[in-house]
């Protein structure tokens, strides 16, 4: 086992490091004779169980979970043109039933506004049934031509977290929009994954909305992610789909609505922003186990120390935490490596020793090691995983600003892209984000950036000069 420690390579080769530590950590079998589709090992399985349960519960507070067919008939995708415009070379059709060839195509959902907007319809009658907000975890298709990656970009979406909320008025939609980048910003505080909130310019915004606000993680390589989006759609679907209420004095009126998704890039973005060269490093709110207790036996003492262990483990599984010991009969050493490739953030060591003493050795996923009191343990335990969790998050933190450099003129962009974004000004026109694409070969992001990274000053756009805006200039993924 200790002999494979020297080949997960360094992560400042981050291309292969992250192919590498799939495998290795056992999060995604890239093995599965499909392309862009891959399959979850049961422990990158329990890591998404337990961030989509951080979803799942921010979301129950004022949403509920529904659950809509996968097919979508060939007429209702068909019907919002900028959407179709937006997903027609992207969509996987089911032609055929047997042999037979359907009357009806029927698409597999890229994404279900053309599955769910035709039921809303038929469910929304009077402003006494609005707000409307539910949300879904499903899978979803998309034929990416783009290079597919595992948990970045895939053809089969297999945890496509979508939301979709219908409002009386343009202005509640809005206020929907904000509500939902803030939790998109609390998710990815317990993820202890840095965001930047920004505005996508109009060209890439989401097919059919009025506006798009996205969240980007910045990679280890500098190129950012889009993990998260939350769209206006105006009333542009509901005009489509006759999604209608009867307002207070008896008028019929289009709805307003939103949209918002996050997808298995959030884990992406967690085992990028957090892992080491020895593995994952797993933030305390996910990881599918919290404490790995590793008994050091010596002579004649062992059974005794398995009991401690096992009394520990108890003690801690009591007070909630996710807990295993490694009874396994291998060397220490060969666990730490293990559960360190894993990702667990604390591991808890008992030997002989310990015992006569009354301590534990408690050892955070970052190396710090604290000799702990064993009876006061669940406090122990939990003041290292608080402790653990801050510092992975600062570490985070400082990582993504020492990515974001300030650009005032063109010049200054490709340096600052080789390390992660450029923060620009930039006047708004489609023209003069062309020509920092063109000069630079790096993207205008977005605007209206909110981020405590980014200084909010405006001044001369850095394409013609004139009078211009902050805005995030990188390479995505
Ligand atoms: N209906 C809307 C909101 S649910 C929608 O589909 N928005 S989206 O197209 O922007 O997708 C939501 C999020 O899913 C994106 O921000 C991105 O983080 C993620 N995503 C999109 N395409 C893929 C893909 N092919 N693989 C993995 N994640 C993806």
């Amino acid at each position: 086992m200790e002999d494979e420690a020297g080949s997960l390579p360094a992560k400042s080769d981050f291309s292969a490091w992250y192919n590498d530590i799939l495998w290795r950590a056992e999060i995604m079998d890239v093995r599965y004779p499909v392309k862009g589709i891959y399959v979850w090992f049961p422990h990158g399985f329990a890591l998404r169980r337990n961030v989509y349960q951080r979803l799942r519960d921010l979301l129950d507070a004022d949403h509920q979970e529904t659950l809509f067919p996968l097919l979508i008939p060939k007429h209702e995708f068909m019907k919002e043109a900028e959407h179709i415009k937006g997903f027609e070379e992207e969509v996987y059709w089911v032609t055929h039933g047997g042999t037979s060839e359907l009357d009806v195509p029927l698409a597999l959902r890229p994404t279900s506004e053309t599955a769910i907007y035709p039921m809303y319809a038929l469910w929304i009658r009077s402003h006494a049934d609005l707000p409307l907000k539910l949300y879904q975890v499903v899978n979803t298709f998309r034929y990416e031509t783009k290079h597919t990656r595992p948990l970045i970009r895939l053809r089969e979406i297999t945890s496509f977290k979508e939301a979709h909320t219908v409002h009386a008025t343009w202005e509640d939609a809005e206020r929907q929009v904000e509500e939902a980048v803030g939790l998109y910003r609390t998710f990815y505080e317990q993820l202890c994954v840095p965001v930047i909130i920004s505005r996508r310019p109009d060209w890439d915004k989401f097919p059919g909305a009025d506006y798009t606000i996205a969240a980007d993680t910045i990679m280890p390589d500098g190129r950012t992610l889009q993990i998260g989006t939350v769209h206006h759609l105006g009333d542009h679907f509901s005009r489509t789909f006759d999604i209608t209420y009867e307002d207070a004095s008896g008028e019929q009126q289009f709805a307003h609505q939103t949209c918002y998704g996050i997808s298995e890039r959030s884990i992406a973005a967690v085992v990028s922003v957090h892992g080491d060269d020895r593995g994952l490093v797993l933030p305390p709110a996910v990881a599918p186990v919290q404490v790995a207790i590793v008994p050091i036996i010596v002579g004649k003492r062992e059974e005794e120390v398995l009991a401690h262990a096992a009394a520990l483990e108890a003690e801690l599984k009591g007070a909630g935490y996710r807990t295993t010991v490694d009874t396994r009969a291998i060397r220490p050493g060969a666990k730490y490596y293990y559960w360190e490739m894993r990702g667990v953030p604390l591991r808890l060591e008992v030997g002989p020793r310990d015992i006569d003493a009354g301590t534990v050795m408690a050892v955070n996923r970052l190396g710090d090691k604290t000799a702990v009191n064993r009876t006061a343990i669940v406090e122990e335990v939990q003041a290292q995983m608080e402790q653990f969790r801050d510092r992975l998050r600062t570490r985070a933190e400082e990582e993504m600003a020492h990515k974001i450099t300030a650009a005032s003129a063109m010049e200054e962009i490709p340096a600052a892209v080789r390390a992660g974004v450029a923060v620009v000004n930039w006047c708004g026109s489609e023209e003069c984000a062309e020509r920092i694409e063109k000069e630079t070969g790096a993207a205008l992001l977005g605007s209206d950036i909110r981020s405590r990274y980014v200084e909010k000053k405006g001044g001369p756009c850095v394409a013609c000069g004139g009078a211009g805006r902050p805005a995030l200039v990188g390479r995505s993924y």
